[in-house]
């Protein structure tokens, strides 16, 4: 495949350059008359479309709850901007993405604790693992991935993960 090629294939993504975060931070700041630095579900779906992601209403539920990092329920402009990386590939890989997540997250807190994915490995189906290799696999993912060494994924590990290639398909 050529460059240009693969390029055009990647089009209906965003390009997550500098001009990019600069207009949706533009477009956030505008919006937040009070100044209280939340987004609600509208500014959200603007400021994405704005840069060429033209998100659904499952898009924006869901990225609203799992880029919500310190957990009051909202997102703020700030946690927006510094997870723009995770958002760019949520606009190219939205639907495997989130059908990948839902799968491992099966109690819906927006996490995958650690117990939880290797239930999921080890479960019956045309990719059950082994124990001990599904261990060995967690392993190296919470190595690779737990970048907060929390004990478990968040979505923005979770992308890393996804776009490693290392979960059996
Ligand atoms: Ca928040
Ligand atoms: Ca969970
Ligand atoms: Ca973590």
């Amino acid at each position: 495949m050529s460059d240009v090629e693969d390029m055009e294939g990647k089009s209906q993504g965003f390009l997550l350059s500098y001009e990019a975060r600069r207009v949706i931070e533009d477009i956030l700041k505008s919006k937040d008359i009070d100044g209280s630095g939340d987004v609600d579900l509208d500014e959200l779906e603007e400021c994405l479309s704005a840069v060429g992601f033209q998100a659904s209403f499952e898009d924006l539920k869901f990225l609203t709850k799992h880029l919500d990092k310190n957990g009051d329920g909202k997102l703020q402009i700030k946690e927006i901007i510094d997870q723009l990386d995770v958002i760019n590939l949520h606009a190219e890989y939205g639907v495997e993405l989130m059908a990948a997540f839902k799968k491992f997250d099966q109690n819906g807190d927006g996490y995958i604790r650690y117990p939880q994915m290797l239930k999921i490995l080890t479960g019956k189906g045309p990719h059950q693992m082994e124990v001990a290799d599904a261990r060995k696999l967690l392993n190296d993912l919470a190595k690779s991935y737990d970048t907060d060494r929390d004990g478990k994924f968040s979505y923005s590990e979770f992308v890393k993960i996804f776009m490693s290639d290392k979960l059996p398909k």
